[in-house]
């Protein structure tokens, strides 16, 4: 990994301009780094190298329970990879393990060939230029798909719009919601259950790879009256995804982060798997405002958080 994309999250290597906190999540129990983005001003594009290797790692899924994760830089989530709208991407998957593996970002558009490494293959490079901005997720592309991303294999990518984001300077959380098959043994081991990945009946359902990850004793601090924006990646691989936050309304939602495809004063928004969203909302007082998979068993295994506001 080079430094555009640490192991817990990030902006992805851009310094952004602002204060304004950042709420992500990746390395196992910890969360939050700081950034903001006021919005890019016009700039320059840029070219940005993404170097992510593929490792196979023991990772925590919380409850005391760990699963022996196929992953990028040993994270589940992969680091989030951030750009700017027109930038030149670059990415190198570097594979050291025994297994097939790639990545494909859905900002790119270009032929499935190029996601894909082969048995053997140690590395995997291409380029693209990212022009639709957006939130994206990427996920491994070799076979069988299904398992690889149920196995850790994924993450977000953001391509901040050229003109910075049409509301201005917010709070920002990365969720990434997504689904683990298998039980425990008695070891707290997971045991990968691929019937029930083929059958879509996860066990887990999960933000940022940890169950209830942002429970009470964790929750995800916002501030009244600031605007957040929620980037949000369902990768599944299955389930469709219901988000709500209890007590709010999202003044906008962007279809796919896209800024030019906007609703507002949404109550509860679905995306299924492989989609991603850009959610803002903001309360006007203190309290516990919960976000959860509206799909009620969904939440039930795991898919639900808070966030806390505070003066
Ligand atoms: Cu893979």
């Amino acid at each position: 990994m080079d430094q555009q994309a640490s192991d817990t999250w990030t902006t992805g290597g851009r310094k952004p301009a602002g204060t304004a906190r950042l709420v992500c999540a990746l390395s196992a129990l910890a969360a939050l780094a700081a950034a903001g983005l006021a919005g890019p001003t016009a700039a320059a594009a840029e070219t940005r190298n993404f170097t992510l290797n593929a490792k196979h790692h023991v990772v925590s899924v919380g409850r005391g329970l760990t699963y022996n994760a196929w992953t990028y830089d040993g994270t589940v989530p992969g680091p989030l990879l951030r750009v700017r709208q027109g930038d030149q991407v670059d990415i190198t998957l570097i594979n050291n393990t025994t297994d097939a593996h790639g990545i494909y970002t859905h900002a790119a558009q270009i032929d499935f060939g190029s996601f894909t490494g082969h048995l053997g293959q140690k590395r995997l490079s291409y380029s693209f230029k990212a022009l639709v901005p957006g939130v994206f997720d990427y996920h491994c592309t070799a076979q069988p798909v299904l398992d690889h991303i149920a196995s850790g294999m994924f993450g977000m990518m953001i391509v901040d719009p050229v003109g910075g984001w049409p509301n201005g300077e917010a709070e920002e959380v990365m969720l990434i919601e997504s689904e683990i098959y298998g039980l425990p043994d008695a070891h707290g081991r997971i045991r990968p259950d691929h019937a029930r990945m083929v059958s879509g009946r996860p066990h887990f359902v999960v933000f940022n790879g940890v169950v209830n990850r942002y429970d009470l004793g964790h929750p995800i601090k916002i501030k009244v009256g600031k605007l957040v924006r929620v980037f949000l990646v369902n990768i599944g691989p299955n389930g469709f995804s219901s988000f709500h936050v209890i007590g709010a309304l999202f003044s906008t939602v962007y279809r796919s982060g896209n800024p030019a495809d906007a609703l507002h004063n949404v109550q509860t928004f679905e995306l299924g798997p492989g989609d991603a969203a850009v959610l803002e909302f903001r309360v006007d007082r203190a309290g516990e405002y919960p976000f959860l998979d509206h799909g009620m068993g969904r939440a039930y295994k795991g898919a639900e958080g808070i966030f806390r506001a505070e003066p």
